[in-house]
């Protein structure tokens, strides 16, 4: 049943403020929601795009600490890099904010306030980590210790990512604070919970009876959470950086990142506009739609809806499509591992290119299953589609009239029975467009925007204007009119997704603003009319361009390894007597050979100083056997021999792996006979 709502009003989940934007963001989240407002704004509906930085939380505090600044040296410096990232991009927001302005501060912290002296919230005292170096409670990613179930190091607070399982930290076994490093105390502490069990039922109503239409993962993700019972949600938290919380006795405690941050959204539309934001955000005739991923369904369908509920004016979402993730190499994007395509990056690799990263990411959206980024896709999506399917055929058309009418629209003679059932192909594709982006299936409709393209062709490979030309030159003049016809259509249907060539190309066809209700028109350009110069859309990407881009990628992953190298915890304790079990002797490396078929062994021939012996290692991949020969190496003399084919390998040579994955033999610093011991 389609409400009838009078506006829309769009949200895209507000980036953390303490690193830049990268791709997965922009397929995630930004693209969709931008297309979605160029569409409905094509279609002169009114539409509000709210979105800006969220700059609270634990990891800003942690960034700062770590760079030895202030939390609000780090968002000052990412808002201004993800703001002017968005609008380099073309992302087209109303607003873009801050949840460290003075407005969001003010409109968070009243509704918090409003909710207290209501009544929501339950008031409980509790017992939480406290790193006495630091002087900072911890949140439970910044505690690890021994997993409770497997025994494995470097569990956190909240979960063993060895094992999965899901832990709190008083669990771990050792716990220590990653902050100083030291043994956290227990200590009290009151907070105040959302009860969000007291809305297990409206929830169950509203989401599972009210909004079966919407995506299976966001469904799917609401049903476990309420089939496993919502419990109360502390939404404060002691920390210094963040909105202080409106109640007496409260000193040192700030709201949650994620109470404030959703806030943030009606934060942004007061500052937008201040004279109508609660028509907005609470008259039942606005449409509200959160596009964010798929980390953030339970914040947006759960417990952002309860906080609204009841607070009790305001709307609640008509819709939430949560994309889900977008890897990138085949690996997942990792902010920490600097394994990411930053969007302020991009802008300067590729100026006037964000079209074509557009189209990559739609092509590839995750809309209903993680999804892949790779250059090689990159470089063929723009050269095998956008290059040789769309560009070629706008430019086939233009340059054709340019030839043959001066670049003027010519007249239709008469259509024949092929050129009816070419506009049959595509006299609909409004109503498919619309069918497919009101449900947000962007990446089928960016398909079906691209099919005009196709017919085009196909059109001009059949009729062949430039043989007909010379036997029937009135035919070629229905032809070009047609051609020229859908050359418009592609300039409204790619407008939402391709906005920078839409706009280029409606210059090329001398027209001025799309009109969406033009679709499907076959008269959009009357005869006569003059186009201007036409010029390439797009241009073919080479093959040194991407290879240059996934060097780039490795280079910055081995960069951020060294810099954040943390060694492995050290292994369990031993006594001397199970050290010297071990026989550790210097060799000289005589000859050093590849071994036929095993790309990654070496078979070495070590005078041990007691006649020599054959000791086969993994190393190949790091150690030319060039490089080798006459290295004086340190290498376990009693292991006992391992067979490697029909080669028996007497010993271990010793090696340190570094963290960019570089292999180093163990040397001895001063020349001494082979065969003497290390101790
Ligand atoms: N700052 C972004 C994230 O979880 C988070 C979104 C807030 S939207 C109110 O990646
Ligand atoms: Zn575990």
């Amino acid at each position: 049943m389609e409400k009838n709502f009078k506006r829309t009003l769009v949200t895209a989940a507000l980036p953390y403020a303490n690193g830049g934007v990268h791709i997965g963001h922009l397929a995630g989240v930004y693209v969709p929601a931008d297309i979605y407002v160029r569409y409905l704004r094509l279609k002169g509906e009114p539409v509000l795009f709210i979105c800006g930085s969220d700059e609270h939380g634990v990891p800003v505090t942690m960034r700062a600490r770590k760079e030895g600044c202030t939390p609000q040296d780090i968002v000052n410096r990412y808002h201004s890099l993800i703001k002017k990232s968005f609008e380099d991009f073309g992302i087209s927001f109303d607003t873009y904010g801050r949840t460290s302005s003075d407005t969001h501060t003010r409109v968070a912290s009243d509704f918090f306030r409003t909710l207290y002296d209501k009544g929501v919230f339950l008031e409980k005292e509790s017992k939480q980590y406290y790193d006495t170096e630091a002087k900072i409670f911890l949140a439970d990613r910044y505690i690890v210790g021994e997993c409770p179930h497997c025994h494995t190091e470097g569990a956190y607070g909240d979960q063993c990512e060895h094992c999965g399982s899901a832990l709190s930290p008083t669990e771990l076994i050792n716990p220590h604070s990653t902050v100083s490093g030291s043994t956290p105390v227990l200590r009290k502490t009151k907070h105040w919970y959302l009860p969000l069990d007291k809305y297990q039922s409206w929830l169950e109503e509203w989401i599972l009876k009210g909004h079966k239409e919407w995506r299976s993962n966001v469904y799917g993700q609401c049903k476990s959470w309420l089939d496993m019972g919502l419990q109360p949600r502390a939404v404060s938290r002691d920390l210094d950086w963040g909105i202080p919380v409106p109640v007496e006795g409260a000193e040192g405690k700030v709201l949650y990142v994620w109470f404030d941050a959703p806030i943030g959204y009606i934060s942004n539309t007061i500052d937008l506009r201040p004279n109508d934001w609660q028509t907005w955000w609470k008259d039942p005739s606005t449409r509200l739609v959160h596009f964010i991923g798929k980390d953030n369904i339970v914040f947006h369908c759960i417990v952002f809806p309860t906080m609204l509920k009841a607070e009790g004016s305001y709307i609640l979402p008509d819709n939430v499509p949560a994309n889900e993730f977008l890897n990138l190499e085949d690996q997942k994007i990792s902010t920490s591992r600097n394994w990411a395509v930053w969007l302020h990056e991009y802008n300067k690799d590729f100026p006037g290119k964000q079209d074509v990263m557009r189209y990559v990411l739609t092509a590839n959206a995750p809309e209903t299953k993680d999804n892949n980024f790779t250059w090689k896709d990159f470089q063929a999506r723009n050269n095998n589609e956008l290059v040789a399917v769309y560009g070629n055929f706008v430019n086939r058309a233009l340059q054709l009239t340019k030839k043959y009418e001066e670049g003027k629209v010519p007249a239709v003679n008469i259509f024949t029975d092929f050129d009816l059932a070419t506009i049959a192909e595509f006299t609909d594709v409004k109503n498919r467009l619309e069918q497919l982006i009101n449900t947000f299936h962007f990446r089928d409709a960016q398909k079906e925007a691209m099919e005009l393209a196709r017919i085009g062709n196909k059109y001009l490979a059949e009729s062949e204007p430039w043989k007909v030309i010379k036997t029937d030159p009135e035919r070629v003049k229905t032809i070009l009119n047609l051609a020229l016809q859908l050359v418009a259509n592609l300039s409204i249907a790619f407008e939402p997704f391709l906005p920078f060539s839409s706009k280029r190309l409606r210059k090329m066809l001398n027209l001025n603003e799309c009109v969406w209700a033009d679709l499907g028109r076959t008269d959009i350009l009357k005869e006569g009319h003059q186009l201007s110069e036409p010029s390439l859309l797009f241009e073919k990407i080479e093959d040194d361009v991407v290879e240059a881009q996934v060097k780039k990628l490795e280079d910055a992953k081995k960069t951020n390894e060294l810099e954040n190298f943390e060694p492995d915890p050290i292994s369990n304790t031993i006594n001397f007597d199970d050290f010297s079990k071990l026989d550790i002797r210097v060799g000289l490396i005589e000859n050093c050979e590849k071994v036929p078929k095993k790309d990654k062994l070496l078979k070495f021939d070590i005078n041990d100083g007691m006649g020599g012996r054959t000791i086969v290692s993994g190393i190949a991949q790091h150690y030319s056997p060039e490089e080798l020969i006459g290295k004086e190496v340190c290498f376990i003399a009693n292991l006992a021999p391992r067979k490697f084919g029909n080669i028996e390998s007497q010993g271990m040579i010793l090696s340190a792996l570094n963290a960019d994955g570089q292999l180093s033999v163990a040397t001895i610093d001063r020349k001494v006979k082979p065969g003497c011991k290390v101790q």
